[in-house]
């Protein structure tokens, strides 16, 4: 049947809530859908909701998502007009444009020799510049030599930074404060530029500190006709991962909104732009700057969505049939403002490792102004070969504080069970009083990290850090006479670094902590993160403490096993678990030592028939490269020795035979 439109099928090359998301609209208009999906993904929402799907190719997304001629092919085998490839994977590689361009189905976005332009940090500044959008200012020339680099950055003034010239999303990128440490940065800039892209070329620029990222979303079409659909706030972010965005910016003059949509029109007109893409800027309170221009549909369009009115992908499909833009800049209105949150499937308490599993319930929240885009439903699995990204709320109101307001609601009703998300994280952010007031810049997340996963977190790194110094305070107040560090058998080590695991309990839930001692000191592991501690014991069970660079001060209280913890964020009550002892005891019986996990026995400590104290170390234990000590679970004898130095035992093993002597009132 043919509708006398360019093309009346269209294969999503994508998968997740952005394929559903492109996917709703082309029904709508009356678009037939194809999907592709790889192994992982035979039982995902989007394959369930195209009317046709192709598997291209194993989970690994280079071998599926990434896979441009498997594409083709199913584009081809399905008689898809036209492929939208989403954000990620190949939306902005210009070799899947140019291969749709030559084996036919029209790609939705700018043409491969656009997206190639763009894709070079130093041709689209200079062609930015050419056309009088304000960039910032530096150097982003063909001589890469050092005297040239050097002399440019001296031209610019310290502090500047070094871009790769191919990079983005921060990658390849140097912050240098003074000029004897700008040598060493550009060889280490492009050896990752090189590394990571294939291409060394650099740039220099003048370091914006704590800037705002605005961008603004234009609208191409094949009749030279180019529109601006206002700006968003992106400045919410965490290690270049965007967190929550909204549009319009926060508090913008009217004179720079203008200044911003000229800018980003005259960057759409000079590179003869078509489709949607979006100009990026830092801004700060002397001006704004181009940084980069991404060619195209954003994860954070449905702000712009909310405040418009319009549909993006509707617009996206409508230019690649060869329509003209469907409203003139006049008839394009704002009202309101509107809020993303980015739900994810990862652990904030464990330095925001991402998350897997099957997810066990969901249940989205619904009201006025919300807005939930997802590819997920319960019953589905979180793989790790994709992005986490779970879903996306959006909020509306009639001001920034009852978009905020909903958003904060909406998040505590979303549920979703079976696999760790960012909603407490999220909530936690959403309440945050300088997020509130909307006082924020790029630097804000990273900055605020300890009250933000405090208040999601029970028990913060620095609580365990705490707790950490007050076990070594105690060890140390029970046996002060200095001990050579040759003698411990408890992992410390001279030589490299060997790690000594701690376990408290808090609320019925285990938190670990893995000291090391290296040639720069202590330093404590939990959660995927590292960071050096370093205490100073005072009287009184006092101590002053530092994790990283956030001092505090804190003090123990020890009843048996049980620490009250005073720190300047209030009182906590943790059970120091001794799992090589009391806890492990408690599951095996106390008239056997076992190995808690796999490893290589590297020193065993007692003889048989030896009487030993309750905590005596027995047995050393070497697993995923730490030491663990098993010790005596109470006062009492070791029986007889199943294991030897060099044994490799498997978890469960038993290692010794035990005889305690007497209860151990102490041991739980
Ligand atoms: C900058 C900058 C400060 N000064 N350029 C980061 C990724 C890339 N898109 C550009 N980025 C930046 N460029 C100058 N001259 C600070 C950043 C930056 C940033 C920009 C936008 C959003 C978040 C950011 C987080 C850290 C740094």
């Amino acid at each position: 049947m043919s509708t006398g439109r360019p093309f009346d099928k269209l294969l999503i090359a994508n998968r997740g809530e952005i394929a559903c998301r492109i996917m709703r609209t082309a029904k709508r208009m009356g678009l037939r859908t194809v999907a592709v999906f790889s192994d992982a993904d035979r039982n995902a929402m989007h394959v369930a909701l195209a009317d046709e799907a192709v598997l291209i190719g194993p989970a690994p997304a280079k071998d599926s998502y990434l896979h441009i001629e498997a594409i083709i092919e199913a584009a081809q085998a399905t008689g898809a007009g036209a492929v939208h490839p989403g954000y990620g994977f190949l939306s902005e590689n210009a070799d899947f444009a140019q291969a749709c361009a030559d084996a036919g189905p029209v790609f939705v976005g700018p043409s491969a020799a656009t997206i190639h332009l763009m894709g070079s940090k130093s041709a689209a500044k200079a062609l930015m510049e050419a056309a009088g959008v304000p960039v910032v200012p530096g150097y982003h020339g063909e001589d890469q030599s050092i005297e040239a680099l050097q002399a440019a950055a001296g031209r610019v003034g310290y502090p500047v930074l070094v871009k790769a010239s191919a990079g983005g999303g921060g990658r390849g990128m140097r912050l240098v404060e003074a000029a004897d440490a700008l040598p060493d940065a550009i060889a280490s800039a492009k050896r990752e530029a090189a590394a990571a892209f294939g291409n060394d070329q650099v740039l220099i620029e003048k370091y914006i500190a704590r800037p705002r990222h605005i961008e603004v979303q234009v609208f191409g079409d094949t009749h030279g006709n180019v529109v601006s659909l206002f700006e968003r706030e992106c400045t919410l972010q965490r290690r270049h991962q965007k967190v929550m965005e909204e549009a319009p910016a926060i508090e913008i003059t009217a004179e720079r909104r203008a200044g911003m949509a000229a800018a980003a029109l005259a960057a759409a007109h000079a590179a003869g732009y078509v489709n949607a893409g979006t100009v990026e800027f830092i801004a700060d309170a002397d001006g704004f700057y181009f940084i980069e221009m991404n060619t195209r549909l954003q994860v954070e369009h449905p702000v712009t969505e909310m405040i418009t009115g319009l549909d993006l992908v509707e617009w996206q499909l409508r230019i690649a049939m060869g329509e003209k833009l469907p409203l003139s800049q006049q008839e394009i209105r704002a009202d309101g403002h509107a809020i993303e949150a980015r739900i994810y499937a990862e652990d904030a308490g464990k330095g925001f490792l991402p998350a897997t599993g099957t997810i066990r319930s969901w249940r989205e929240p619904a009201g006025e102004g919300i807005r939930v885009d997802t590819g997920f439903r319960a019953g589905d699995v979180v793989t790790p070969y994709y992005d986490a990204l779970l879903a996306k709320l959006i909020a509306w109101g009639s001001d920034r504080a009852q978009a905020l307001a909903r958003l904060s609601a909406a998040l505590g009703e979303f549920e979703i069970a079976g696999v760790t998300t960012n909603l407490a994280f999220l909530k936690a952010l959403a309440g945050h009083p300088d997020v509130v007031r909307g006082e924020i810049d790029t630097g804000f997340i990273e900055r605020e990290l300890a009250a933000l996963t405090h208040a999601i977190q029970p028990v913060a790194p620095l609580d365990l850090a705490a707790a950490c110094v007050a076990v070594l305070v105690r060890e140390h107040n029970a046996s002060p006479a200095p001990v050579s560090p040759w003698d411990r058998a408890d992992g410390w080590s001279v030589t490299g670094r060997r790690g000594r695991r701690l376990s408290f309990r808090h609320d019925g839930q285990r938190y670990d902590a893995v000291l090391s001692y290296g040639r720069d000191g202590l330093s404590m592991q939990s959660g995927g993160t590292s960071a050096r501690l370093q205490f100073v014991p005072r009287e009184g069970g006092l101590f002053d403490l530092c994790l990283g660079d956030a001092p505090e001060r804190a003090s123990a209280v020890w009843s048996g096993r049980d620490l009250d913890l005073s720190t300047p964020r209030g009182q906590l009550k943790l059970h120091w678990i001794d799992p090589f002892a009391g806890d492990l005891a408690e599951a095996v019986g106390a008239d056997r030592i076992v190995a808690p996990m796999p490893g290589t026995v590297t020193r065993v400590l007692a003889e048989a028939g030896a009487a030993v104290e309750r905590g005596a170390p027995l047995i050393v234990l070497e697993a995923m490269k730490m030491e663990h000590t098993l010790r005596a679970p109470t006062a009492g004898r070791l029986k007889a020795l199943k294991c030897a130095v060099g044994d490799f035992v498997q978890e469960g093993a038993e290692l010794a035979d035990f005889e305690p002597v007497a209860a151990d009132p102490e041991s739980s």
